[in-house]
């Protein structure tokens, strides 16, 4: 590595390099299965280079932007423990500095999966005021290519474009849901997320009208590597199909000055750094 001189005598301070735009030691497709037992002992041990809390920052290179994973959480420790297994190598090799963040519903009211997504970003920014970049993923989605690159460019992202329930491509041409990328200044150019869709369904579209509706395009990776396998489930209890969806995402334009972001209310209850992420329990409150 090169080195310069510091201006004080003393230790030579080593200058990496940028990370490249095209990460070498990538290996494209992935074989992905959730059938073999995945003990989170396991997973910390295939790891040792991430640094408590689900931090890492790559050793050979400084990379141009910080990225926080933010995951909406509550019941899934068996498919968490899945995801940072095969996440943790991917971004490794993709060189990224990042932290991951599960945002954990507290209580057993209906479920809020964009209301969580805003508290994560809020929260990731407390932790980490460099956050400039911010993955919004759900637990259950792992990528079956390494060259889907979990980073933000001029245009917000939608990496889970071909997702294997879908049969490997976009149910409609808006979606946007399973796992996105806004840097944060797209974040705060659509106020954020709604906080107002309780249950199941709906709040993806609106992110969707919101990008629409402030002049922004999403991009999207090749069909090819934007490949994803969903973790099956059944239907969550307390996260019913929101049946107020339909009629919500005709409104995006009235309602997402007021609700988002700027207007979203929450008690922080613990944090707690794990080995391979940090866990932040949140009251979000419940549906009016
Ligand atoms: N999530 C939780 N806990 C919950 C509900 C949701 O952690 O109780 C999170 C999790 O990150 C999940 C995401 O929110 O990946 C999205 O919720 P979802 O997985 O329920 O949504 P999806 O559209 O599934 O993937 C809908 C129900 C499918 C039932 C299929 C029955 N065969």
């Amino acid at each position: 590595l090169p080195e310069v001189p510091s201006a004080q005598p003393g230790p030579t301070v080593p200058v990496l390099p940028p990370c490249p735009d095209s990460p070498p030691g990538l290996v494209g497709r992935l074989l992905i299965e959730f059938t073999s037992p995945m003990p989170l002992e396991r997973v910390q041990r295939e790891n040792p280079g991430v640094l408590m809390g689900g931090r890492y920052t790559p050793p050979d290179c400084t990379p141009a932007q910080t990225v926080a994973v933010i995951i909406p959480f509550r019941h899934r420790e068996h498919h968490l423990r899945y995801w940072l297994h095969y996440l943790h190598p991917i971004l490794r090799r993709q060189r990224l500095r990042y932290g991951v963040y599960v945002i954990n519903q507290h209580g057993e009211d209906t479920f809020n999966r964009a209301k969580l997504l805003n508290v994560g970003f809020l929260e990731a920014l407390k932790e980490d005021a460099t956050y400039d970049c911010f993955i919004f993923s759900d637990v259950d989605l792992v990528p079956m290519d390494d060259r889907n690159l979990y980073r933000c460019g001029d245009q917000p992202r939608h990496f889970a474009i071909a997702m294997d329930k879908f049969g490997f491509r976009l149910p409609y041409a808006g979606y946007f849901g399973g796992v996105s990328g806004l840097s944060k200044a797209q974040f705060l150019r659509i106020n954020g997320f709604p906080n107002e869709y309780w249950g199941w369904g709906g709040e993806d579209d609106d992110i969707f009208n919101r990008i629409s509706l402030t002049g922004m395009k999403i991009s999207r990776p090749d069909i090819r590597i934007g490949r994803y396998r969903m973790i099956k489930h059944d239907r969550d209890k307390h996260n019913e199909p929101n049946p107020q969806r339909f009629t919500k995402i005709q409104n995006t334009k009235l309602t997402m000055k007021r609700d988002g972001i700027g207007s979203v209310r929450y008690q922080v209850l613990e944090v707690s750094r794990q080995p391979l992420f940090t866990n932040i329990t949140v009251d979000i409150g419940r549906p009016p």
